[in-house]
């Protein structure tokens, strides 16, 4: 019998091992986080493991997906359910800077055991049809019903995820199965493309085509974790490899890290086939299929994270996120960040939790730096609905959860259970 946990880890290392024979900048992109991890570990062996153990960080990746409606996301939340990946935290990229029409959440693991067993997560976007500043009624109308012809997953896949849900697992042979038919599910779709379909709605905005102009969804990034993203970025681009013109996030920070810091290679050309007006079939390219790498710090309080997102808004020189985010202890001491504790010599220890969740800022920033063209925004006529965690819970008839509070009772469950250990300890020498 394979656990939950195992399908998780042969899941992630499957469309690990599918994206690197399609997409080869991949494959070199993780071929240089392992070469700048293990540097890492030898020249910095405490730090190393400060926020994840070596197993898990080479193990880890993050994955995105878009889907068109509620239905489809409904779906999604059943397969990745049974890797055991759960929808936490609603990020609304409609209102970032540069807005793209979709509302997102992430699928991951939320218990402390499982994220360090494997800490795969998939950042899975839904086109908001129904938000009149992107789409008329009219297109909105055609879209949805372009959506709800389409099935994007296979029912066998579906039927196989219930079961390993109800059963926390799976036999070998079955894994097996599953496993495949879910990697399958996001490969990139070989078939025609409508070429006036898709070009009438990327005059919208890319990632409108993206998700409602083909018939499949499809893994558009994957995302190892790296320990050093400044020496990433060096030895990428002294490997040839075009990356976006930044890391995105704070600068290096004398203390610890925080949150997340990410770059991306841009999308490359692929070949697609596309259907004409006239009936005939032609070779063309898309650029939908990009890599990225991050680093990840510190989860922050929502007082650290009201600090951390005006930094971000004014542009913040070094010198003033060093004075913002000096250390491990004074990040404890003002609530800025969140610790797990554990008794050691009649006192308690902080350890830094590890930032399981996405940026709202970061995301828009991928989206925006790997499509030609994101999001027109047209003028407010009538409503749209209310999107929001609830709203989302509701469309999908699961519980998104709020990752504020996970990290939160993951603090005050240790800090109980290694305040009541001290008490009992003291009593003891007493
Ligand atoms: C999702 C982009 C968000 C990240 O790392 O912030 C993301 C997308 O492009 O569909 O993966
Ligand atoms: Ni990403």
């Amino acid at each position: 019998m394979a656990e939950t946990w195992e399908l998780r880890a042969r899941f992630s290392r499957s469309l690990s091992r599918m994206y690197a024979a399609e997409v080869p900048a991949y494959s070199t992109l993780v071929e240089v986080t392992n070469l700048v991890n293990q540097d890492f570990a030898r020249a910095h062996p405490e730090q190393a493991e400060r926020l994840g153990s070596t197993a898990r960080v080479s193990a880890e990746r993050h994955g995105a997906i878009r889907v068109g409606t509620p239905d489809e996301l409904a779906q999604v939340t059943a397969i990745f359910a049974a890797f055991g990946m759960l929808p936490v935290g609603f990020y609304d990229l409609r209102e970032a800077t540069t807005p793209v029409p979709v509302v997102s959440t992430a699928f991951r693991p939320t218990d402390p055991g499982e994220l360090a067993r494997n800490p795969f997560r998939v950042f899975t976007s839904m086109l908001a049809t129904g938000d009149r500043r992107f789409f008329d009624p009219d297109l909105a109308g055609r879209i949805d019903r372009f959506l709800a012809r389409r099935s994007l997953f296979a029912p066998e896949l579906l039927e196989r995820a219930r079961k390993a849900i109800r059963d926390r697992g799976a036999t070998e042979a079955d894994a097996s199965r599953l496993v495949e038919l879910a990697t399958t599910a996001f490969e990139l779709s070989t078939a025609a493309i409508d070429h006036a379909w898709y070009a009438e709605l990327a005059a919208i905005s890319d990632v409108a085509a993206d998700i409602a102009g083909v018939d499949s969804t499809h893994i558009n990034h994957l995302t190892p974790r790296v320990l050093d993203i400044d020496e990433l970025y060096r030895r990428m681009t002294d490997r040839k490899i075009a990356m976006i013109d930044r890391i995105q996030g704070p600068p290096r920070l004398v203390g610890p890290d925080v949150l997340l810091r990410q770059t991306s290679f841009r999308a490359l050309a692929e070949p697609r086939r596309f259907r004409h007006p006239d009936g005939s079939v032609r070779a063309g390219s898309l650029r939908v299929r990009f890599g990225e790498v991050e680093a990840r710090g510190v989860a922050l309080t929502p007082k650290g994270r009201a600090r951390y997102d005006e930094l971000v808004a004014d542009n913040a020189d070094h010198a003033t996120w060093n004075r913002n985010f000096p250390s491990e202890s004074a990040l404890a001491e003002n609530e800025l960040a969140y610790f797990t504790y554990r008794p050691a010599r009649g006192k308690l220890v902080a350890e830094p939790i590890v930032y399981e969740d996405f940026l709202p800022a970061s995301a828009a920033g991928i989206f925006q730096s790997n499509l030609t063209s994101t999001g027109r925004s047209r003028v407010d006529v009538g409503e749209s609905p209310d999107y929001s965690r609830e709203w989302l819970s509701a469309a999908i008839g699961f519980d998104v959860a709020d990752p504020f509070e996970l990290y939160r009772s993951q603090q005050e469950a240790t800090r109980r259970a290694a305040t009541k250990q001290l008490g009992r300890s003291s009593v003891d020498t007493r």
